[in-house]
This record gives C-alpha cells, structure tokens and sequence, in this order.
C-alpha cells in the first residue's frame, strides 16, 4: 500500500487560558497537521513542535520544512502497511522527532483506517478506557492556582501536576499540598534547575509527590543519577527520553523511577511502544504526556495511553481545557470519573473537520502522485 498523497496545513488555534512553564507562555498554537491519503481513505497526524525552539529544539516552522523537504519525499515510495519500514525510512533523519512523528502517526491512522481497526487496538492496547491527569500551568497567584486545582479535581481527574520554575516552587507546592492531602500530586519543572539547586528539591520530599518531572537539563542524565540517588521523590522524565538508547541510559544509570512518554518527543507510535516495553520491562511505570494538542493529536495519545505498560495517569485531558471548538468531532472527552474511553470506530476514531480547519490555515502544501 502506498499514498497517494500528503497534505501539510498550518492552522491557528487560540487556547482557552494561556499555559504558562518555566521556559515561556503560550496564548495561540501555530499547529501543522499531516494528512495522508490512499483512495479514499485519510489518516491524519499532529505536530507537537511548539512555536518557538524552548522545550526542545524543535519549533512550527521548522517541522514544516523537514516533513515538505526531508520526511514526505523519504516516504513515497514506501509499502505504508508495513509501520516498521515506515520508522526506518525516516530514521536516517537525525533529531527532529516531531515533525517525523507527525508524519508517522498520520500513517498509522490511515492504515488502521484502512483496515477497519481502532488505532489502539491496532497498537495492542488493552485499556478500552484510560485514566486521565491534568497538568496546570504556572498561575499569577497562589489563591489562583488552588481554584484551579479545585476545579480539576471536581472534575475527577486522578493525578494533578503543577508546573514550577526557580522562586515558583516551594510555596506553591506547598499551599496546594495543604488545601489537598489526599490527591496524587506531581511537578514539572521542564529542565529549570541545576545541580546546584540541590537544596530547593530536596524540600519538595516533604509533599508526598508522585514524581518530580524532568528537573534537570534533558541531555543530563547523569546528574539526574545524582540527584535520584540523593532524593526519595520520584524522578520522571521528559525532555531527556528522546528514544530507546536515551531511555535505556536513563534506567540503566538510575535517573529516573518513571518516564513520561509522548508521542512528539520520541518520533513517533513505533519509537513509544518500543520505549513502553522497555521501560515495562524493567519495571519502570510510564504515562502519556501531553503538548497541548489539538483533538488529532489527543486521539493519538489516548490511543499509545491504553497499552498495558501505561499504568499512571497521563496529561490526556478533555478538549475543552484547551479550545473552545475542537477540529475533530467527538471532542475527546473526560467523564466524571477521571476516564476517557477510547472508540470502537476506525483509526483514531474521530471525524476531522475539514470545513472547521479551512477557516484556520495559515498556509498549506500537497505532495501528489504523478506530480500534478
Ligand atoms: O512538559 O509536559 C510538559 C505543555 C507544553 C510543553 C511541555 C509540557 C506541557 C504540559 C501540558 O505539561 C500537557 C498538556 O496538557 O497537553
Ligand atoms: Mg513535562
């Protein structure tokens, strides 16, 4: 089975509430969708890359040149059923795991499409409904944050994760602690500390957390050795699980008790189910994290989020935190209880509003079969 043909469009989304971390704030996504179509059939894939170049390396417009100039043309002439040749063609690409990704999980979708199987199932998963989480950006105010926190956990949501950054962590922690003894609670500090700041996180022992996500720089797995050994908090990491070698190193070195997995920062379905299993085979539990995606890209999360080795709540919430109008119908949903139940329908399971997106695109592009 081969393509006939891959269309990339750049929308505009604004968010809800800007989401604020400790490397800068976000009030409008500049998103590039993939769509991949075969006869009649589409799948259509999201790219994480952030607009600016502050979580990783990666930003908007350049993903949508290495997907139109480098992992487009390396896929044309690839049988697309066969997903490992898929991963392979674009491995030769070095980093730019979104933009692959993006490409990546839109071929998955249509190939599930294709075959009449929900993506997840296709995947292996085993979960017919997943446990959700939120992740709450840095707020203006301490009384801000705890209404905040309030309403999620009303909402249901099993775990609730702060985002902190250096003189935004210890109060916060610690008021939200109070006000909740009870919930399952974790930070994320995306890279904002060092070493040195030994002395701050070692204080956040004391609020029972589930993990302290990415503290250190992504490509310091040593020193996140250092500090795991020296702090009884879970480590997690993020940014520096870039593939199953960065993984690998990670458990093997002891920097980390739990891994975040997304889909974006690892490249893909193929590269997050064999990290999944790797992890699961060393007894190391995962989540799905989230990068403030659009419906497709939190399809395909909560698709990976329902193998058996994601066994934490991950940052798979419901569509309206978000966006006003979702580009997918149904918005994906969180029930009362913390749940979101995946579709029995084909591929991702939802319907991608073509007329909604039309009225959002920046600029498009379309590789086609023969040329024209
Ligand atoms: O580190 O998990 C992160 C959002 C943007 C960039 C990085 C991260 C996040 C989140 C939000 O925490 C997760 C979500 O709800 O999509
Ligand atoms: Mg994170």
């Amino acid at each position: 089975m081969h393509f006939d043909s891959v269309t990339l469009r750049e929308i505009e989304l604004d968010l809800v509430a800007p989401f604020e971390t400790s490397f800068g704030r976000t009030t409008t996504r500049r998103i590039v969708l993939v769509e991949v179509s075969a006869g009649d059939v589409s799948g259509w894939g999201e790219c994480t890359a952030p607009e600016g170049p502050y979580f990783n390396e990666e930003f908007t417009d350049g993903a949508w040149e290495l997907l139109r100039q480098f992992a487009v043309p390396r896929l044309t002439g690839i049988d697309i059923a066969d997903l490992d040749a898929v991963e392979a063609a674009l491995r030769p690409i070095r980093g730019n795991r979104m933009a692959r990704a993006a490409v990546e999980t839109a071929i998955w979708d249509l190939v599930a499409r294709a075959s009449g199987l929900p993506l997840w199932r296709m995947l292996g998963g085993e979960r017919p409904a997943i446990d959700c989480g939120v992740s709450i950006g840095l707020q203006p105010t301490i009384g801000g944050l705890i209404e905040c926190v309030e309403r999620e956990v009303a909402a249901g949501y099993r775990r609730i994760k702060l985002k902190i950054a250096p003189g935004r962590d210890i109060d916060i922690v610690a008021a939200v602690r109070k006000r909740f003894p009870g919930i399952l609670l974790s930070v994320d500090a995306n890279s904002a500390y060092e070493l040195n700041d030994f002395e701050i996180l070692k204080k956040l022992d004391q609020f029972d957390l589930l993990m302290i996500e990415q503290p250190l720089r992504p490509g310091d797995i040593l020193d996140h050795a250092e500090l795991q050994a020296r702090i009884s908090t879970a480590i997690c990491l993020d940014e520096s699980i870039v593939d199953d070698f960065t993984c690998r190193q990670a458990i093997e070195s002891g920097a980390c008790r739990i891994v975040n997995i997304k889909l974006g920062r690892v490249g893909g379905h193929t590269a997050a189910r064999r990290i999944a299993l790797r992890c699961a085979d060393a007894g190391i539990p995962v989540w799905c994290g989230g990068m403030l995606e659009s419906g497709i890209g939190r399809m395909h999360n909560a698709a990976m989020s329902s193998l058996a080795p994601f066994s934490l709540p991950g940052d798979v919430s419901d569509s309206r935190r978000y966006w006003s109008e979702d580009i997918v119908e149904p918005r994906p949903t969180v029930d009362g209880e913390g749940r979101m139940a995946l579709p029995e329908s084909p591929g991702t399971g939802v319907e991608v509003l073509g007329e909604r997106i039309g009225g959002l695109v920046n600029r498009s592009w379309t590789w086609r079969r023969g040329g024209s």
